[in-house]
């Protein structure tokens, strides 16, 4: 069984967790609209996964006797000026979901709930390769610079990236 500030947390986990399914759906479609089809491809790939972390969450609050709570979500913002910036606010983003992973996981230790702890390590995990996976993008992003071919290259890449995970 949870205890309250367990289900709580998690309960605002799930709320971020669609949050970030939102705003990566929103980078594709601006992506899409750009012509950026490897990106586009790469984005909704990830709003996917984002969903698929909220899921997982929804489950085990269910499964230990909690009750999950869907609730109304900020909306994402459609501009995003540069695909540069959008990858670097992809990026910050990561880190902040990390933090809140492991705010949680303080959390389970506090609470002495070591089933919970031992759930979010999974988490712990993809946040790590999520953020190694954002830095190896910007470096790329900071390769490629202004030049126009690095761009359609970088696309393309990207597509391989989607085909790859
Ligand atoms: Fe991007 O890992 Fe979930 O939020």
């Amino acid at each position: 069984m949870l205890s309250k500030k367990v289900e709580k947390a998690l309960n605002n986990q799930i709320r971020i967790e669609a949050e970030s399914s939102q705003v990566y759906l929103s980078m594709a479609s601006w992506a899409e609209v750009k012509g950026l089809e490897g990106i586009a491809g790469f984005m909704y790939d990830h709003s996917d996964e984002e969903r698929m972390h909220m899921l997982k969450l929804i489950k085990y609050v269910n499964e230990r006797g909690g009750h999950a709570q869907i609730s109304e979500l900020k909306a994402p913002k459609t501009e995003f000026g540069t695909f540069q910036k959008m990858f670097e606010e992809l990026y910050q983003h990561e880190i902040f979901v990390s933090k809140s992973i492991n705010d949680i996981v303080h959390i389970t230790l506090e609470e002495k709930d070591y089933a919970t702890h031992n759930f979010l390590q999974w988490y712990v995990s993809e946040q790590i390769e999520e953020e190694a996976l954002a830095r190896t993008i910007l470096d790329k992003i900071s390769l490629i610079g202004n030049d126009k071919g690095g761009l359609y290259l970088f696309d393309r890449d990207l597509q391989q990236i989607n085909v790859e995970s």
